[in-house]
């Protein structure tokens, strides 16, 4: 057996968390490992489904999810999370909540351009016409981590590479 802990993903929308975190996920499945994603699509749908992108609303949102994350590791479940989460402090807090030890911060460093270029769902579009508020990297800050325990240059790199850069953390993490 071996105990829970939080991958978290922060960077840019678009740079590629939830598709990382879905691909890890799949690979900790095959090693018979139990775990969780914690995403947009679960999270900001259900129980954060007053909160919106305002600063306040933001910290908020990471805040819950931090204690969620906290229930879950404490489960021992190998829990993923994919959020934007732009600020430093919210990011640090929950290293305080769920554990220092206990958290791997992947910083998803995908280019501003790079994400625009994608533009999966439009959003940099509609923020450069100006009828979204507050879209981050365009009208709302993204702070990056200084010194995360990875850090993924998307780029220039396939999502194999990435995942398997993260796998191998895991799995030295796991041994210890
Ligand atoms: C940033 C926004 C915004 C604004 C809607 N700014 O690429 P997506 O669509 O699927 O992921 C983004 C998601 C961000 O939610 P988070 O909970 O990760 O954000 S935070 O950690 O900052 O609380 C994007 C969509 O929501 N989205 N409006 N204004 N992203």
């Amino acid at each position: 057996g071996h105990e829970g802990f939080l991958i978290w993903f922060t960077g840019l929308s678009g740079s590629g968390k939830s598709t990382l975190a879905n691909a890890v996920e799949t690979q900790l499945h095959k090693m018979n490992i139990s775990t969780f994603t914690l995403d947009g699509d679960n999270v900001r749908q259900g129980i954060n489904k007053d909160l919106g992108f305002s600063p306040q609303d933001r910290s908020e949102n990471i805040r819950r999810i931090g204690e969620i994350a906290k229930l879950m590791v404490d489960a021992g479940v190998v829990t993923l999370a994919a959020f934007i989460s732009p600020y430093i402090k919210d990011r640090h807090a929950i290293k305080t909540v769920v554990g220092n030890g206990k958290v791997i911060e992947v910083y998803v460093n995908t280019s501003l351009e790079e994400c625009e270029r994608r533009d999966v769902k439009g959003l940099y579009k509609k923020a450069r016409e100006g009828k979204i508020k507050e879209m981050t990297g365009i009208s709302s800050p993204y702070e990056a981590p200084i010194s995360p325990d990875l850090e993924i240059v998307t780029d220039h790199q396939s999502v194999e590479t990435s995942v398997a850069l993260i796998l191998e953390f895991i799995i030295q993490k796991l041994k210890k």
